[in-house]
């Protein structure tokens, strides 16, 4: 059994949908970020920077944080999704959302989305890089048809969440039409609908 610590952010929901796309059994166990049950002392033996996802698997008593070595961890536990044929590619794109990708537009959500008016220069910096991430990312996938190559990987679970917000980016995900394609094909897919919806209250993937 894995639990996973979980609350309700792209991060959090790049696991659930690993978790629904491997067909293990798991729990998820909420870690109320607004009440700050990260900062609690049990939670940061296992997550040194008070941050969610984190996993544990209790077949063999190990707990992983940071949600990129938490996907390789489960793909390589089910042999899933992460050909070794491909992983240097695939390491690539799933270091580039971790790294680059998921911090930059989550600066985005904070200065476009969450505090408008109170920093011209945070919302204008952070837009151009959305957008740049946007241009990039459909260039990409101009040439590919997912993110490290033919195969669905890791690398497009760990973005799709973040393409997800795209609403509040603003942006026009339909002006990206690779973008928008591998968005499309991908949120059709049955785990990635369940997993989405990581607390079943009936969450839909956002449509174009
Ligand atoms: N690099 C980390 C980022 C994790 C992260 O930023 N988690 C946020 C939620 S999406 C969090 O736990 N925030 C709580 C806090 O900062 O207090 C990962 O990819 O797992």
């Amino acid at each position: 059994m894995i639990e996973l610590f979980y609350a309700d952010t792209p991060n959090g929901k790049k696991i659930s949908i690993m978790l629904e796309e491997i067909e293990l059994p798991y729990k998820i166990t909420l870690v109320d970020l607004k009440k700050g049950d990260q900062f609690n002392s049990t939670f940061r033996s296992i997550s040194p920077f008070s941050k969610i996802p984190v996993i544990t698997d209790h077949e063999n008593n190990i707990s992983i944080f940071e949600s990129g070595a938490i996907l390789i961890y489960l793909a390589e536990k089910s042999g899933k999704f992460y050909d070794k044929s491909s992983r240097i590619l695939i390491n690539q794109w799933l270091v580039a959302q971790v790294a680059y990708v998921g911090p930059l537009l989550g600066q985005h959500h904070q200065f476009h989305h969450y505090t408008p008016g109170k920093s011209k220069w945070g919302e204008e910096r952070y837009f151009k890089i959305a957008k740049t991430i946007y241009k990039d990312l459909d260039e990409r996938l101009e040439k590919s048809k997912f993110l490290a190559g033919n195969k669905y990987t890791i690398a497009d679970i760990a973005t799709l969440p973040w393409i997800a917000r795209h609403p509040i980016h603003d942006i026009g995900l339909k002006n990206f039409i690779h973008l928008s394609r591998w968005y499309e094909e991908i949120s059709k897919r049955e785990a990635v609908i369940k997993g989405f919806d990581g607390l079943k209250k009936g969450e839909k993937i956002p449509k174009i």
